[in-house]
């Protein structure tokens, strides 16, 4: 039997797992697994600029692509804790990704040890399994253990913390025959699904509400193909928007409170039946349960058994994986079709098509500076449907939402429920790292950007190129316009003086000088017509220097972006699209 240290044994388990990248900073507590890592050879190495960055960049990486797990690694004590940040968000959104951290020797870990936390207990609420693991023999085990975890059932991130002393300790451990846990997926049966499309069958006006367990599943073709069968639309959520094309005649429209279309909501105000297949109901996709539950009939499709009934009670609930089930859905509907017992849906999916063309927002304002509508509209002539968007929050997110297109799952790579500011560079670095022929395109408020900002080294260093376009309210936008209520303006505004920079009259910080200080490329905008011509420069830029190119475009100081507290009184402050002019890009042309 091979002896090694448990470190190398740990690194061997990461390679047969199909882990080539991993993302991190080493310090003298993970040193052993650092040296595990060289002596491995195979796995890739990112080194962050910020340990919060690093697992970012591990949840960028395993959204890009189905099967990915995205690693992140640093030393003891504060290393860890800057991590969690990373394990809450991954968490947040089903998305698994492995921390790995080193730890003071075992012997040492109750007497306040030089950065010695107790990082297992701090992340326990964040992960499947965060252990400190005591015993040099069950390193291999545990590993095995992580991986089976996160591909089974709701993902989530799992943390390994490993004491120095543990990661030297010499065991026995055979790679050659090593192999990974089965995966447990649970699925739905016959009769379940029969059941569930009986109700849908019953409906007049039904609807399928598709989540990140789709894309997470891989199973976007499936519930296309479901759509289609029985021709009824599809209101994705926010995590599942690519599961149907933007421009698909059965996409009826994003619901919510803030990151949803006019449409989207009309329609599903009109609805009578909703089937929901992993989503989980969140509140700024449902505002207010009594506007959003009544006088609908739910069925509620989810991996997570403890799912089903935690926002509300639905009329029938299965306990499934989205792919298994919607295998199923599309077999019952295939038969019932061939019966011709499934209702004709053309007459309520033309309505819905009805309200997705004259429900759009317009787009197309000249103003200086420029509004932000404007920046999505020629954000959308300049890149195509396999571009991959990546943003966190802030209005430039919401309205992202709003005005984008997206056409393919993983296209739209968003931290949903916990939106850390920061989170959209690192992100998109770990998903450049995971598809490098990906056209990434990044997203940031002047705050996000600011928060993360050093990051771009990292770009810069490894040649990870990619587009970031940075729009600049010289504002915490979203809060400023949440402060209405309180109406007040308080310690909201990134506005200053730059004494190094009076050409951006007030603006505050030079995001031009700081991301070129750091070895990337970047143009600033100040009026609507040149945003198109200097995204496709950006994009030259981009294939000559292989670094990050930042697009900074100055906007008006003040938009207010559509939001409400209930779905049916989303607050407008822009006019409708009354021509095709008013919104030249959007899916479904007026005309
Ligand atoms: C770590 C963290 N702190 C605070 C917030 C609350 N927050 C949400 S959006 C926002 C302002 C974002 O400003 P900016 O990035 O410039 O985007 P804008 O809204 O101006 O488009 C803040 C402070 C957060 N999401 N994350
Ligand atoms: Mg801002």
């Amino acid at each position: 039997m091979p002896r090694m240290r448990a470190v190398d044994a740990a690194v061997a388990i990461l390679q047969a797992e199909g882990i080539s990248d991993v993302f991190g900073l080493p310090g003298a507590a993970i040193n052993p697994f650092y040296s595990a890592l060289k002596g491995n050879g195979t796995i890739r190495h990112t080194l962050a600029r910020h340990v919060e960055g690093a697992s970012h960049m591990a949840e960028g990486y395993t959204r890009a692509q189905a099967g990915n797990i995205g690693v992140c690694v640093g030393t003891s004590g504060p290393a860890g804790t800057d991590m969690i940040t990373g394990l809450y968000s991954a968490a947040a959104d089903s998305i698994p990704i492995l921390c790995i951290t080193g730890q003071a020797p075992v012997a040492r870990l109750h007497k306040e040890d030089f950065q010695a936390v107790d990082i297992a207990s701090v992340a326990k609420p964040l992960t499947k399994l965060a252990v400190t693991v005591l015993e040099p023999a069950q390193v291999p085990g545990t590993f095995q253990q992580a991986f089976h975890l996160m591909r089974s059932g709701r993902p989530a991130p799992v943390l390994i913390d490993l004491p120095l002393d543990v990661q030297l300790g010499e065991i026995e451990f055979d790679p050659d025959t090593y192999q990974p846990l089965p995966v447990y997926k649970p699925s739905a049966s016959r009769a379940q699904v029969d059941k569930a499309v009986d109700l849908l069958v019953a409906a007049q006006r039904p609807l399928l509400v598709a989540g990140g367990g789709v894309i997470n599943a891989d199973a976007a073709d499936l519930l296309v193909e479901f759509a289609e069968i029985t021709g009824v639309p599809v209101i994705p959520t926010l995590m599942g928007w690519g599961t149907i094309p933007d421009d698909h005649p059965l996409m009826a429209g994003m619901a919510g409170l803030q990151t949803a279309h006019r449409y989207g909501n009309a329609t599903l105000l009109a609805s009578d039946f909703v089937l929901g297949i992993g989503n989980r109901w969140a509140n700024r996709h449902t505002g207010g349960l009594p506007t959003y539950c009544a006088g609908r009939t739910f069925v509620h499709v989810d991996i997570e058994p403890t799912q089903i009934g935690r926002v509300f009670a639905p009329d029938y609930g299965i306990v499934s994986d989205a792919s298994a089930a919607l295998e199923l859905f599309v077999e019952v509907a295939r038969e019932r079709a061939a019966a011709g017992t499934l209702p004709d849906r053309s007459a309520w999916a033309g309505e819905c098509a009805e309200r997705k063309r004259t429900l759009q927002r317009k787009t197309h304002f000249e103003n200086v500076p420029v509004k932000p509508q404007r920046v999505y509209e020629e954000m959308n002539r300049a890149f195509g449907p396999e571009t991959r968007y990546v943003t966190t929050i802030g209005l430039s997110q919401i309205a992202a939402a709003q005005f984008l297109h997206v056409y393919k799952p993983r296209r739209w790579i968003n931290a949903g429920q916990a939106g850390p500011l920061g989170w959209t560079l690192p992100a998109a670095l770990g998903v450049c790292v995971a598809d490098p022929e990906a056209t990434v395109v990044a997203l940031s408020g002047d705050y996000d950007f600011q928060f993360m900002i050093e990051e771009l080294a990292v770009g810069a260093q490894f040649n990870l190129p990619y587009i970031h376009v940075l729009v600049n309210n010289a504002y915490l936008g979203l809060i400023r316009q949440a402060q209405r209520t309180f109406d007040m303006d308080y310690c909201v505004q990134l506005s200053f003086d730059n004494v190094n920079a009076p050409e951006l009259n007030g603006y505050g910080v030079d995001h031009v000088a700081v991301a070129e200080g750091l070895g990337c490329k970047a143009m600033r905008v100040f009026e609507p017509d040149d945003i198109l011509p200097t995204l496709e420069q950006a994009k030259k830029l981009m294939a000559e220097y292989r670094v990050p190119v930042v697009v900074e475009i100055i906007l008006e100081r003040v938009t207010n972006i559509a939001m409400g507290t209930e779905i049916d009184n989303v607050v407008e402050f822009e006019d409708l699209a009354e021509r095709r002019e008013d919104a030249p890009t959007a899916v479904s042309l007026l005309d």
